[in-house]
């Protein structure tokens, strides 16, 4: 029996289009930039939230309607969850999607039994992917809801804790390798502190690394080619995440040798809790060769916790995809929707409305940002900023022939600086609502 009997295949019906259930932007034959809509953006749904978000908060249990779950929460189930899943996808028409190993099986009462369980449920999956193409863009391991992990995992002051958290590390990547899974994701979970008075933090951050290595030596020998994110987020659920931002992962990952092996997954939500923006953290990564894969979604800044909404703001995503563009697109990575519905929004037909909205506005996003590419009048407005760097001493400092001696020669015989080259934020503004309205 399928879990969505009224609603067909989305398809793409056109701006005009009034019919809430279609595409108005999204194409995904559309080729923009020499390339496929559907492969600029290898839409990702996200197990964890659609399929097990309960729409609980802190002020009440859940309320989602989702007449295919069963009472209980039994391997049988799991591997119906499963099948419900692989039809949301295909409807939607996205080609990816992104789980947690106890997203989709429940734990038994030992790891051998919850190993077993895992296996159960991933040869259903295996089975849908054939059937219907729907691909794994990356796995990660759950290493924070089960109270063996109060105080984190690979950061755990409980070297037992850390034990556990290998051993379901591996199998985890034993199960995304088996699912042909192009990456997989380490997310901080509770690696963080709470109070630095009970904190050992260099200690916890060594810990991090070993963990990190020891993951990346068990891909090598098992034959995991997929890619490695390291994905940052300052708060929630402890106050201070230890992968608070681009720099600070950045940071982690070269001190401890660890860059060749990871990049960055980028969560936009996660950005604006570190206080900087999701084009900020795209960038920064990006510049440096970390930029590999994002999961989308928007927060809401009155509220300033990890809200984890859908995307529909077109500012939003002309400036993500900007800076994917700009970077060369994706590879491995995608555009992960991290994203669930309000409490509020109960009924499984949401589910559609949400992720629709969200691969329209990229869609959009994507055909703005292809526009402001091929005019090329921003990127003139920038290079132009920077023209004094094109010649004279400007191309000297940057060709490393000056230092600060002769740099005090140049200024006392020139005199002192004529500001020049107005920010022109304003224009700036105004040129690129020129392409968005
Ligand atoms: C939590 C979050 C995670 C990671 C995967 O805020 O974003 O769902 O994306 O563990
Ligand atoms: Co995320």
């Amino acid at each position: 029996m399928a879990a969505f009997p009224d609603i067909q295949k989305i398809q793409y019906e056109g701006p005009q289009s009034k019919n809430p259930l279609a595409f108005r932007h999204y194409k995904a034959d559309e080729v923009v930039e020499g390339k496929a809509m559907r492969d600029h953006f290898r839409f990702s749904v996200a197990y964890w939230h659609t399929m097990r978000g309960t729409g609980a908060d802190p002020f009440g249990p859940g309320t989602m309607l989702r007449p295919w779950e069963g009472a209980e929460d039994t391997v049988a189930n799991a591997m119906n969850r499963v099948r419900v899943f692989i039809e949301f996808c295909e409807k939607l028409g996205a080609g990816f999607f992104c789980f947690h190993d106890r997203d989709v099986a429940p734990e038994g009462s030992s790891l051998a039994e919850t190993n077993t369980n895992l296996d159960t449920v991933v040869r259903v999956i295996r089975e849908e992917m054939d059937r219907t193409g729907v691909k794994l863009l990356w796995g990660t391991a759950n290493l924070f809801s089960n109270p063996r992990y109060v105080h984190g995992a690979a950061t755990s002051s409980n070297a037992d804790a850390f034990a556990y958290a290998a051993a379901q590390v591996k199998k985890a990547l034993e199960v995304t390798k088996e699912l042909g899974g192009q990456g997989y994701v380490f997310w901080g979970g509770r690696e963080g502190y709470q109070t630095l008075w009970n904190t050992d933090m260099k200690r916890e951050l060594d810990h991090l690394a070993r963990f990190m290595r020891m993951a990346v030596d068990y891909a090598k020998e098992i034959g995991f080619t997929g890619q490695f994110y390291f994905e940052p987020k300052p708060k929630e659920p402890t106050k201070h995440q230890y992968d608070f931002d681009a720099a600070a992962c950045i940071n982690f990952l070269r001190a401890h040798g660890l860059e060749k092996h990871i990049k960055l997954n980028i969560e936009t939500n996660h950005a604006t809790l570190a206080g900087h923006t999701v084009e900020h953290e795209l960038e920064y990564a990006g510049m440096q060769g970390f930029l590999g894969s994002v999961d989308a979604n928007a927060g809401d800044l009155l509220l300033g916790w990890d809200t984890d909404e859908f995307p529909t703001d077109v500012y939003l995503t002309t400036k993500i995809m900007l800076t994917i563009l700009k970077y060369g697109g994706f590879t491995t990575g995608g555009l992960n929707f991290d994203a669930k519905v309000r409490r509020e929004s109960f009924e499984p037909v949401d589910l559609f409305y949400a992720h629709i909205g969200g691969m329209d506005a990229f869609a959009k996003g994507l055909k703005i940002a292809a526009q402001i590419r091929a005019e090329r009048e921003l990127a003139k407005m920038v290079r132009d900023r920077y023209s004094t760097w094109d010649s004279g001493v400007g191309a000297e400092i940057e060709g490393g022939k000056h230092d600060l001696k002769s740099l005090e020669k140049y200024m006392l015989g020139k005199g002192d600086v004529t500001p020049t080259g107005s920010g022109r934020k304003e224009l700036l503004e105004n040129l690129v609502n020129r392409y968005v309205l």
